[in-house]
């Protein structure tokens, strides 16, 4: 699939690192100092085996509180910037906002990743002229409520249906069916249950012939099942992340790069094998 000007064969499993583009207010070191941290940190996914970097503004975060357009673009867009312009690296673009997805690809990020699926105003126009592939995750109910009680009478249909139904609205805003990606959105209005079911069927979503994103690092459904706090939850994501390589899984986003590059490998090894 081509990203933008870089092509990533998705025949194999592939490694997006996570990373934090922090707010300006929150460092003494002022903006240049953020962005200088988030190139190093992309450049350490990087060496650790990412192809993908996902670059998010937080606004897409469960829970966290609304952040304006300006203060998206300015936490997000001098990064995609310095990223692109000091690696090859794929880089993602974890928005909403239909201006932020055009300002980042201008910057040159290759790939669109809106939780939202495109939902939000002017967003399927922007992804459409933007002629970056997109990602479209499966979300039950808005961020601040999703977790409170989500019942489905078939989960697996039900988020198959989504990804489905929001295919055709896209192909309508002119975009093309090669250039979508699935993801049944882990954690996001989805009980323990629901979220393991779709561990389980990720063949099932797999099958409608979209490669997949899956995004489980350190997320609850870990934390939950094991009672691991966020920093003890890295044997449960690579073990996640072991799973669904093992079944086909395009792109598997996490924080901890390396540690999931190495099961992803071992996994490849063992495909090599007769
Ligand atoms: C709190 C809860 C903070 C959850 C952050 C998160 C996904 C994503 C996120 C995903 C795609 C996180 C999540 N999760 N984009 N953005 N798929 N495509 O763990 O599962 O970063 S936010």
């Amino acid at each position: 699939m081509q990203f933008g000007k870089h092509f990533v064969d998705l025949s194999q499993s592939h490694v997006m690192g996570i990373l934090n583009v922090t707010p300006d207010s929150f460092s003494d070191g002022g903006k240049h100092a953020n962005v200088t941290r988030a190139v190093e940190h992309a450049h350490r996914m990087l060496d650790d085996g990412a192809t993908f970097i996902d670059i998010g503004g937080e606004s897409t975060r469960p829970g966290a509180p609304d952040v304006s357009l300006q203060e998206e673009l300015d936490r997000t867009i001098p990064v995609i910037e310095a990223v692109a312009k000091n690696s090859d690296a794929v880089i993602s673009i974890d928005t909403s906002k239909a201006e932020v997805m055009r300002e980042a690809v201008n910057a040159g990020a290759g790939l669109i990743n809106d939780v939202r699926a495109l939902q939000e105003p002017g967003a399927l126009e922007a992804a459409a002229t933007a002629d970056v592939p997109v990602c479209l995750m499966h979300m039950k109910g808005q961020p601040r409520t999703m977790q409170n009680n989500p019942e489905y009478s078939d989960v697996i249909k039900e988020v198959s249906q989504f990804l489905i139904a929001r295919t055709k609205v896209c192909e309508q805003a002119g975009i093309a069916k090669e250039s979508i990606l699935f993801d049944p959105g882990y954690g996001f209005g989805k009980t323990l249950e629901h979220n393991y079911t779709l561990v389980k069927h990720l063949p099932d979503i797999m099958s409608l012939g979209f490669p997949v994103l899956v995004g489980m690092s350190r997320k609850s459904m870990i934390g939950n099942l094991l009672n691991r706090k966020v920093d003890e939850r890295l044997a449960g994501s690579v073990s996640l992340a072991t799973i669904v390589a093992q079944m086909g899984a395009q792109i598997i986003r996490v924080h901890d790069v390396k540690e999931t590059a190495d099961a992803v490998n071992i996994v490849k090894m063992l495909n090599t094998i007769k």
